[in-house]
Formats: structure tokens, C-alpha cells, sequence
């Protein structure tokens, strides 16, 4: 068995959990927030056996979008008033990023 940790963004979330729920994967959702953009972002944990594993990488590969998205860097510029302001940058975001752990043990009581 496999422990799937997924970060993925709000807006790919709950079409996500319907499509694992649909195929019969179970799924606990946290509502995080990414360190870099300080904006929410949704993480799943999906325990899955090694033989539907397969499957539900390809899941979460097919519904998380990549987007583009406005951050305030570390870089600053200087204005007239001799004032400085973070530049924006843009980054992209997503898909999902996974992390896949081996399961040590798995109870339910
Ligand atoms: P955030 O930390 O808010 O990062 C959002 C996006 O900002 C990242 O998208 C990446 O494109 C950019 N970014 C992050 N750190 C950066 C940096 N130091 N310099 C320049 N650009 C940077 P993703 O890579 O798709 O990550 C989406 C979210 O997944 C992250 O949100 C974070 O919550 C999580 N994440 C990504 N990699 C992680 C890791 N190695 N460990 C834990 N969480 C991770």
C-alpha cells in the first residue's frame, strides 16, 4: 500500500475528490497554504493499494491544471519617491505535486 500526499490547487480540488470518490478511492482533504504565494491550496491524502496506483496517479495527472499566477518577489524596484516595491513575477503553478510514500502499516478500528 501507498500514502499519495497531492498539492494541488483550490480550484482543481473538489472535481478532483468526486473523480477518486467515483472510482472508489478514499480521500482526506486538508486546506493548506503554499509557502512561496501565501495563498490557500488544497492537499489529499489518498492511501491506495499497489495495484490502483497506477490509476490514480493518472487521475489526479488528467484533472490539475498548471496556471499562471502574479507573485510579489524578493526583488524590489526603485520609484521616483525614492520608495521601493516588490517587483511582480509571474510563476506557474500546478498541476499537483505528489509525494509517494510506502505504507509501513494501515489500520482501520
Ligand atoms: P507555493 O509554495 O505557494 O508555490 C507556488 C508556486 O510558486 C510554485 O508552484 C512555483 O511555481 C513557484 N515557487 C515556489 N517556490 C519558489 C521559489 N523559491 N522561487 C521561485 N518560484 C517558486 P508549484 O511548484 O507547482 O508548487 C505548488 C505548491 O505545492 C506550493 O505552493 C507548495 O504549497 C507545494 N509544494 C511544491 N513543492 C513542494 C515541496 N518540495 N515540498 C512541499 N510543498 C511543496
Amino acid at each position: 500500500m501507498k500514502l499519495i500526499i497531492a498539492i494541488v490547487q483550490d480550484e482543481d480540488a473538489s472535481r478532483l475528490i468526486s473523480a477518486l470518490m467515483n472510482d472508489d478511492y478514499r480521500v482526506t482533504k486538508l486546506a493548506t497554504t503554499g509557502g512561496f504565494l501565501r495563498a490557500g491550496n488544497t492537499t489529499l491524502l489518498v492511501g491506495v493499494d499497489d495495484d490502483r496506483f497506477d490509476n490514480c496517479m493518472s487521475i489526479i495527472e488528467k484533472l490539475c491544471k498548471s496556471r499562471k499566477q502574479m507573485a510579489a518577489s524578493p526583488i524590489t524596484a526603485g520609484s521616483a519617491a525614492g520608495m521601493y516595491a516588490p517587483m511582480p513575477i509571474e510563476v506557474t503553478v500546478g498541476g499537483a505535486t505528489v509525494f509517494v510514500m510506502e505504507v509501513a502499516q494501515f489500520a482501520r478500528f
